[in-house]
């Protein structure tokens, strides 16, 4: 079976576009589309940020510092409503121009910086703390997995995930392109963790950090409709044991529901100020 044939104009134009997941807030520009200033609170380091795969990376990052004794990395985490475009007020525009959480004001130093796209936050938090970042020869190692993450997760999430999950016709083309390369990644991460606890080598590091959110809702069956089972996940079966790993840790534990505004009440923390919040919370 083939796909309706589709032949594109001489010019593009954002007026042709059919709908699906999130068509109400794409446009083809950039900028602010209206004023509104970020709340801020009392720690250093402010978090913008919802509890998708690539948020919850930094609340991971953030309570894994914590918990390594790292006390300095208290930070306010605020809700960015992405589906209701909050991304494109300017206060938020100004931390990240690109429009997408997570954005991070790092205002520990003399002067306040802004940080945007999930593995320079993990990168910077890293080199900050000297934490989860190693210093000798597998430093390489750890930073080739962390930008291949970031390097495959729009495969996954705007190419799989879009297709398969939020379009809203299922088109054979997209999703068999998408599939096999999702699939692909999966191998690549299954044979590096046959041979090696975590991706980067013999430590959990930010490489781990940066895919775990990626592949565990699909170790789990709780992303894209019944992509788990599509896809044959659990062929995956070294990827299947470090995701099990890794969610056990505490810090993670706590990290993915940062943020997280959906589920069942007890698992949704919009707002993160202090460990305190996590008090009556099913972690
Ligand atoms: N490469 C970016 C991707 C961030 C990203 O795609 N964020 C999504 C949520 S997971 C977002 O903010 N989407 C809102 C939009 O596209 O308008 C990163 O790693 O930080």
């Amino acid at each position: 079976m083939t796909d309706p044939a589709y032949t594109p104009p001489a010019v593009w134009s954002a007026d042709t576009v059919s709908g699906g997941k999130f068509a109400n807030i794409n446009r083809p520009t950039a900028g602010a589309r209206e004023q509104k200033a970020l709340p801020v609170g009392t720690h250093d380091f402010q978090l913008y940020s919802l509890a998708t795969p690539n948020g919850v990376k930094a609340t991971i990052m953030f309570e894994e510092l914590l918990e390594a004794g790292h006390h300095q990395a208290e930070y306010d985490a605020w809700t960015i409503n992405i589906g209701e475009g909050e991304q494109f007020g300017s206060g938020f525009v100004n931390i990240n121009p690109n429009s997408k959480i997570p954005a991070l004001l790092d205002r520990s130093g003399a002067q306040p910086v802004r940080i945007f796209e999930s593995g320079a936050i993990l990168m910077h938090l890293a080199e900050k703390f000297g934490a989860f970042l190693p210093s000798d020869d597998s430093r390489g190692e750890v930073l080739s997995w962390l930008f291949w993450q970031i390097g495959s997760a729009p495969f996954i999430g705007g190419g799989f995930g879009h297709f398969y999950a939020y379009a809203p016709d299922k088109y054979e083309y997209p999703i068999n392109r998408y599939a096999m390369e999702t699939k692909r990644l999966f191998d690549v991460a299954d044979k590096r963790l046959a041979e090696n606890e975590y991706l980067g080598g013999n430590h959990y590091t930010i490489a781990d950090i940066a895919a775990y959110p990626w592949m565990e809702p699909f170790v789990f069956d709780a992303i894209y409709d019944e992509a788990h089972k599509f896809l044959s996940i659990d062929e995956y079966k070294h990827v299947g044991r470090w995701v099990k790993q890794i969610a056990e840790r505490p810090a993670v534990k706590r990290g993915r529901i940062v943020n997280k505004t959906w589920g069942e009440e007890d698992t949704q923390l919009p707002e993160r100020h202090s460990a305190a919040d996590f008090e009556g919370k099913n972690l």
